[in-house]
């Protein structure tokens, strides 16, 4: 070990040039003596290896710094809880934000070797079903950025969100292995470990214990939580902050007795349970899983990461009172809610607080985000599970419980409704443990994703514990990273943005409002439209190379990119097309506009209308694509394997953005907003985030459909009855009888009566309802895209007033009306 007055005399490495001869001959080194290739036989991956290696050094300069200026300013940390972070590729992004996307170009042009090839071969981290996940990695990005010190903690699965391969027009399931080629971009930390215990039995402490006392909990089994950290480069480097994957590992390897008594199988059985834990993501977007492991998954990181926090705040203050004032925990969804009943536990049973202090201190330092109201997406646990898995938890649960409902009864007069509705626990059937209401109760901001979605949250699900503690519940709109999701993704127009406006939106995404003198400039639309000619030729080619479709990039790309759901009405698109293909076949005089739609989404494994509508997307696209009546009028192409960085190539390619959920369903949405910045107009239902995308692009530059949130609710309250909307209506019923009797699989004629029949007979999700409305809002779009330069006049607006919609904006809410932390 060295001494401390030596370790002040250390020198410090030199600081990484950014030179590109120098960058060059650091890759060949790296090469050389990191991965152990000669630069003649290497192959692309080491030299994306030996690249990320060079590039890391760069980062690690700036990200000891950021650490060291946390320890010295006792700044406040943010730690953001999620069991997913939707990442995608590392490389360009960090390479960019360092400032250096040049030169390490130049570097690597001078070896040989393509910087896009290169860094196109890093897999995907998609550790992430869809918008929360890329919502926490867009924070991470922004929270680097605006320089607020934060961690991020979850798991490191070691298999990502499903590979969807297209089989005759099915989705299959195959697993994603993107550590195969090993990470270059995190770091193991053997020094963080913490034991995470399960099951087994609690011991009170004292003459009267009681579960509001500290306890001693005896975990039957018992694993361990390894870190594994990679850093996260903020726009110009200024911050670079961690992010803390966990990965489970069993205490003993291998239990040796067992394996002397020859059974090799059974002596791995601890190491291997242990390993399953962190192994896969559960591919359920909105619908838990509801399985123990699940559960296993949600305690373990958030034990791991609050035992993390704990004692980084030890280390450094000694002393948990001031854990408020030091630290935020955010948490992301309910997934890691249990958190509030770990911190309890560790503050009482390890910590020696009071409860009433223990609750205190809990309060004042978590805070909730509620991403949905779909109710089969609230997180519940059957008690006997929760109790065998956690019985200290259980404990604490019902202790937290006790306290509120008293109050609530006592000190607020809330009637046994009431009572039941804010309750932890659901009495009604099987009893459950409610994680939204246990989130709520333990935190001091609960927040909303949109302000149609907040005002949601209070009116419905939330309703009696707003009612309880009214000034919680707040909003906080999402919003994405301009630096992915326009500079990255779109280098043509930022740099026709740079050419029109100069550089300071590349800091203040707002700035962009300046482009506004440009939407009334034919010459500018000209460059605009030109920019994206290009991109729909890349999307075009894209499409040629995977799928063998042939498209041209003058016809509209309509695109409708996100998870497979009823909700978001990928179906109302698709029988929107077969009207609009009947349409052309009746009226071949008529002047068609040309469009291509493109779809691409994953199903859950489990979800059989998801995947039926998939599989109705293809066959859908097989007979018109192939219909020489159509005359390439309208193409559909459903693109496989959807994931962050295909969306980087799709969403710059859009001439027209779907966003038609059904009302009152969808959160915020996050794709509209990149869709949006990227000059496409939206088409889309005052839904979620895309109410606020009105109020800022302008009535005139939105395509709004549809019933409102308030209509939606009002029609299922007096029965909303599908059938006589579909027979008065030529297209759509012919439409529907068309995919019922089987036009579009011939195969197997009654594939989709399943589907069919759901619309006659409740149509849960309108629909048949805005069937009509959607209809008329398409042939609106065609009448706008023929007047080419009032169309790119349009777009050119939607770009210049999408600025409000960066997640820096959403960052600096989230720091300084909650979490109090950062400048
Ligand atoms: C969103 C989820 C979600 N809301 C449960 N809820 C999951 C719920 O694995 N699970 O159990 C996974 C995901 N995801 C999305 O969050 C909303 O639907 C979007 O509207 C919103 O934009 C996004 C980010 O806030």
């Amino acid at each position: 070990m060295i001494s401390k007055s030596a370790l002040a005399d250390l020198p410090s490495p030199a600081p990484r040039s950014a030179d590109p001869d120098a960058l060059a001959a650091e890759i060949i080194e790296r090469l050389t003596y990191s991965i152990g290739k000669d630069a003649k036989v290497a192959k692309p991956h080491d030299w994306l290896t030996a690249t990320i290696l060079v590039i890391r050094d760069r980062v690690i300069d700036r990200w000891m710094e950021s650490t060291r200026q946390t320890y010295d300013t006792g700044g406040k940390r943010v730690y953001y809880l999620s069991l997913e972070f939707l990442i995608g590729r590392l490389t360009r992004d960090a390479v960019s934000n360092l400032g250096m996307l040049d030169e390490v170009r130049a570097a690597l042009g001078s070896l040989g070797v393509d910087f896009d090839a290169v860094t196109s071969l890093e897999p995907d981290a998609a550790l992430g079903n869809g918008g929360l996940g890329r919502l926490a990695a867009c924070f991470m990005e922004s929270m680097a950025t605006v320089d607020v010190p934060a961690f991020g903690y979850g798991i490191r699965y070691v298999h990502g969100l499903f590979r969807q391969q297209m089989s005759d027009g099915w989705q299959v399931e195959l697993p994603e292995t993107w550590l195969a080629n090993g990470n270059a971009w995190e770091f193991q930390r053997r020094e963080s470990a913490y034991e995470i215990g399960f099951g087994g039995s609690v011991d009170g402490i004292g003459a009267n214990p009681a579960e509001t006392q500290r306890c001693v909990w005896k975990p039957q089994e018992r694993m361990v939580a390894v870190a594994y950290d990679t850093p996260v480069v903020g726009w110009r480097a200024k911050r670079v902050n961690t992010l803390r994957l966990w990965t489970a590992q069993p205490i003993d390897p291998i239990l040796l007795d067992a394996f002397n008594a020859g059974d090799h199988i059974g002596a791995l059985r601890e190491s291997n349970k242990a390993e399953a834990l962190a192994r896969v993501l559960y591919p359920a977007d909105q619908t838990p899983a509801g399985q123990e492991l699940r559960l296993r998954q949600e305690y373990f990181f958030s034990s791991a990461s609050l035992q993390d926090i704990l004692r980084r705040h030890l280390q450094e203050y000694g002393d948990l009172r001031s854990l408020p004032d030091k630290v935020a925990i955010q948490l992301n969804d309910t997934h890691p809610a249990i958190s509030v009943a770990e911190l309890m536990r560790l503050l009482i049973d390890i910590h020696r607080f009071g409860f009433d202090a223990a609750w205190e201190i809990t309060r004042k330092t978590f805070s909730y985000t509620n991403h949905t109201l779909l109710p089969e997406a609230l997180e519940s646990w059957p008690v006997p599970l929760f109790e065998r898995l956690l019985p200290r938890h259980m404990q604490l649960v019902y202790a937290i419980n006790a306290k509120i409902l008293r109050n609530a009864r006592l000190e607020r007069g809330f009637d046994e409704d009431q009572i039941r509705s804010v309750s932890l626990i659901d009495e009604g059937g099987d009893r459950r443990v409610r994680m939204g209401n246990l989130a709520f109760v333990g935190s001091h901001s609960i927040n909303g994703v949109s302000a149609l979605h907040t005002d949601l949250m209070k009116q419905t699900v939330f309703s009696d514990l707003h009612g309880l503690y009214p000034d919680r519940i707040n909003n906080k709109t999402n919003g994405i990273t301009p630096r992915r999701w326009l500079m990255q993704c779109n280098p043509g127009l930022f740099s026709l943005i740079r050419d029109a406006i100069g550089d300071e939106f590349m800091d203040n995404t707002e700035a962009l409002s300046a482009l506004d003198a440009f939407a009334g400039d034919s010459e500018f639309c000209a460059r605009f439209a030109a920019v994206k000619r290009d991109n729909k030729v890349r999307l075009a080619n894209l499409v040629a190379r995977r799928m063998g479709i042939k498209l041209d990039p003058s016809a509209m790309f309509d695109i409708q990119i996100k998870r497979i759901h009823e909700y978001k009405r990928q179906l109302l698109n698709i029988i929107e097309a077969i009207a609009l293909y009947d349409q052309i076949r009746s009226h071949p005089e008529r002047d068609w506009v040309p469009r291509v739609k493109f779809l691409a989404g994953k199903a859950a494994p489990s979800y059989h209308n998801a995947k039926y509508i998939i599989k109705l997307a293809n066959d859908v696209a097989r007979v018109i694509n192939n219909d020489p009546a159509v005359r390439g009028l309208l193409k559909i192409a459903f693109l496989p394997n959807y994931n962050v960085s295909l969306a980087e190539i799709m969403v710059p390619a859009a001439d027209l953005s779907e966003q038609i959920s059904t009302a009152g369903m969808e959160a915020s949405g996050t794709g509209n907003m990149k869709f949006a910045l990227n000059g496409a107009l939206t088409i889309g239902t005052l839904d979620g985030a895309n109410v606020e995308i009105q109020e800022h692009v302008g009535k005139d530059n939105i395509i709004i459909f549809g019933m409102t949130a308030e209509e939606v609710a009002e029609r299922r309250e007096n029965g909303h009855e599908p059938r006589p909307i579909i027979e008065a209506s030529r297209e759509l019923s012919q439409a529907l009888t068309a995919i019922a009797s089987g036009v579009f699989s011939p195969d197997d004629r009654d594939r989709y009566a399943g589907l069919v029949a759901g619309l006659y007979d409740h149509d849960w999700f309108m629909v048949a309802a805005d069937f009509e409305a959607y209809a008329d809002a398409q042939r609106r779009v065609d009448a706008l895209w023929v007047d080419e330069e009032a169309w790119y006049s349009r777009t050119i607006l939607n770009t210049s007033r999408m600025g409000w919609f960066s997640s820096d904006r959403t960052i600096r809410q989230y720091a300084k009306e909650i979490w109090k932390a950062g400048p």
